[in-house]
């Protein structure tokens, strides 16, 4: 018997839990797991928040707030405002039913639990099955270089509000980070198919994933085809600071820049229908590429670049075997 094809996402933020949720739309637990950026995770007013870990668990059990994309639907406010009234630290918005998963966190951290774990229980706690696993469960910061010094990422990500101008990024504690051993046993699977890297920001949601130790041979290694969707559309990105970090570093902002960033990686890329003008010089450059439509507004936009993304990788798979 032929096993069913297994898939690995590698997401962080908002732009990649859309994708996320598409493909745990099409594809059943045992066959897809996520893994994701904890470089955004922080300890703000005694309790530890790992923002893109929470925003897939919402997008995944339909918790997610529909504005924000981040938080939880059905969000009040009433301590944000009250700490504000009081002369608190309230520049980063926790929700009153979202402060519920970070104190619980929280607490279970200090008892000893590992990250892994309080995310798996707090999954199973929404109903979500597919597996997700935090890129390590030591801490990763991610730290923003600027002309004025280092920030903390949600120092430069909310409190800044992006403003700062970006020289580079320092993943810290990364050296002495380990992946989960699942995803390794994962991406040893024969029955992997296909490798997705979300349409995430590839500086800080992607890339401090990939810094994990062993990670980036794993993939390397993997005979399943790496698929990268671009964040960036029409020289823009849909959501968050994509365009204006690659500005800022001197790199054109536009979707082929994303596959060189990636190319050690790549075997197939996933440009949007607004920029199929880029397909010849990506084939130029030796990237195997096709144009979908990849803005993601509704549920079935979702489901579509997903099914979109896994007939990819199938082709892929099938030119490489
Ligand atoms: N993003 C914001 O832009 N402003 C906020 O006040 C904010 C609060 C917040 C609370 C919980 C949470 O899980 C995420 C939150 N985010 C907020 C998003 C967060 O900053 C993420 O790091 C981004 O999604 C980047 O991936």
């Amino acid at each position: 018997m032929i096993a069913a094809p297994k898939y690995l996402a590698l997401t962080g933020g908002v732009g990649g839990a859309k994708l996320a949720l598409g493909l745990a739309q099409i594809l059943p637990p045992a066959q897809l797991a996520f893994l994701v950026n904890t470089g955004d995770d922080f300890s703000h007013l005694g309790l530890h928040v790992s923002p893109d870990l929470d925003t897939l668990m919402y997008a995944l059990s339909g918790e997610s707030n529909p504005d924000t994309g981040w938080g939880r639907r059905e969000e009040s406010w009433r301590f944000i405002e009250t700490l504000r009234a009081l002369g608190g630290e309230s520049w980063f918005n926790l929700g009153d039913r979202d402060l519920a998963v970070h104190v619980l966190r929280t607490e279970r951290l200090r008892a000893g639990a590992t990250l892994s774990e309080v995310t798996r229980e707090l999954n199973a706690a929404l109903g979500t099955q597919h597996p997700i696993w935090p890129m390590s469960d030591s801490p990763v910061p991610t730290i923003v270089q600027t002309p004025d010094g280092p920030l903390a990422f949600q120092h430069y990500f909310v409190r800044d509000r992006c403003a700062p101008p970006v020289t580079g990024f320092e993943f810290r504690g990364v050296a002495e980070a380990s992946p989960p051993p699942a995803v390794l046993e994962w991406l040893g699977d024969p029955a992997l198919a296909g490798i997705f890297i979300c349409p995430s920001n590839p500086f800080v949601s992607v890339d401090p994933i990939l810094a994990v130790p062993g990670l980036r041979a794993a993939l390397r290694r993997c005979q399943a085809p790496v698929i990268a969707v671009s964040p960036i559309v029409a020289g823009l990105a849909i959501k968050g600071p994509t365009a204006k970090m690659m500005a800022e570093l001197a790199v054109p902002s536009t979707a082929v820049a994303v596959a060189e960033h990636y190319r050690d990686l790549l075997d197939g890329y996933v440009i949007d229908e607004a920029d199929a003008a880029l397909l010849d010089p990506l084939k130029a450059a030796g990237f195997a590429a096709i144009a979908a439509p990849t803005v993601m507004l509704t549920l079935a936009d979702k489901v579509r670049l997903a099914e979109l993304v896994c007939e990819f990788a199938r082709q892929r798979h099938a030119a490489a075997n």
